[in-house]
């Protein structure tokens, strides 16, 4: 079962690479550009330029013996959820990838449908274990200084109508690549009937939205990814029987294996070990439907020193976990 994690390009790759290998992470994700030409470093304007830039991050990768099986087209990309001038150009660059893709055998392409970032769609953190604090939303706390809204406000029927205009662009290249999307949950999960945060619908926050986005393009290649943090947020939402229930139909493309404490309007993201999801249940869970990874880590609380200790932690949990449910 693999165990991935996310490599940020930059000057540390190298070493970052030889450190996850030595803790055991099988693959790797690499986050896209938001455009052909959003790092000026990076001319990726061509079919002939996005392959050569996934065939060599592949190769990096596989050089410490490792796999990159996931692109992540999640941080930008605000014309094609907006639906403004330069959505075709963005899709356009998504579809080459996408082929790319397909051409080095990278499976997986991981994208949301949200306008802000979570981290702006916050609370104060909350006082953790020892020197940690959680990362926490509480909807009331959040509401005394809200993040700025989006201009114009998107409703949710804009919003469907951006999804739909996207899937029906890419997941024909995506089933021809044998590429599969995995679409993450707004975070935070906004129940019906609340007004949208900042200015921008959710339309990817309910468990049953999903089967909607499903219905817009029906594919295999029409996947989710199972935040397995923000799926325990959603109110009224059994995360074991979700697991099943997603893991069943065959749409769990990836996973984000992570705990919480609490769901909306209040939570916290705990350590993997004291939230309120049973781990080992959810580990089980996954193995029942056949799902075979990857497995992804995702938010850690935050102190001093937390990225290489979470990451360590995680991984080791992670490992013990699959032992002993897949044997
Ligand atoms: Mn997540």
């Amino acid at each position: 079962m693999l165990i991935q994690d996310k490599l940020l390009w930059d000057t540390h790759a190298e070493k970052n690479l030889a450190l996850m290998s030595t803790l055991g992470i099988d693959c790797i994700s690499l986050e896209l550009p938001d455009g052909p030409r959003a790092n000026p470093l990076l001319d990726l304007s061509t079919q002939d330029a996005c392959n050569a830039f996934i065939r060599k991050a592949k190769a990096q990768v596989a050089a410490h013996k490792m796999e990159l099986r996931t692109v992540l087209a999640t941080s930008g990309f605000a014309e094609i959820k907006r639906g403004t001038a330069g959505r075709d150009e963005k899709i356009a660059f998504l579809q080459n990838v996408i082929r790319a893709m397909g051409e080095a055998g990278i499976p997986i392409m991981a994208y949301n449908f949200k306008l802000i970032l979570s981290k702006y769609l916050r609370s104060a953190a909350t006082p953790g274990r020892g020197l940690a604090n959680y990362i926490s939303f509480d909807y009331h706390e959040y509401l005394k200084k809200p993040a700025p809204a989006e201009n114009p406000t998107l409703s949710e029927a804009q919003m469907l109508e951006n999804i739909a205009y996207f899937l029906k662009a890419v997941i024909p290249v995506a089933e021809q690549a044998g590429v599969r999307l995995a679409l993450h949950p707004d975070d935070p999960p906004m129940p019906r009937g609340y007004p949208p945060l900042a200015g921008s619908a959710h339309i990817v926050s309910r468990f049953d939205d999903y089967h909607r986005i499903f219905d817009l393009a029906p594919s295999r290649s029409n996947g989710m990814l199972f935040c397995q943090g923000c799926v325990t947020e959603m109110q009224g939402a059994d995360v074991y029987d979700a697991i099943r229930h997603m893991g069943e139909l065959d749409k769990i493309v990836m996973v984000h294996f992570r705990n919480v404490r609490g769901e909306f309007p209040k939570f916290q993201e705990t350590f993997v070990d004291n939230g309120d999801v049973d781990m080992l249940r959810a580990m089980q869970a996954y193995r029942d439907v056949g799902f075979k990874g990857p497995f992804s880590l995702d938010h850690s609380p935050l102190f001093a020193g937390s990225d290489i200790a979470n990451q360590a932690f995680m991984v080791g949990y992670m490992r013990a976990l699959i032992q002993a449910v897949y044997r």
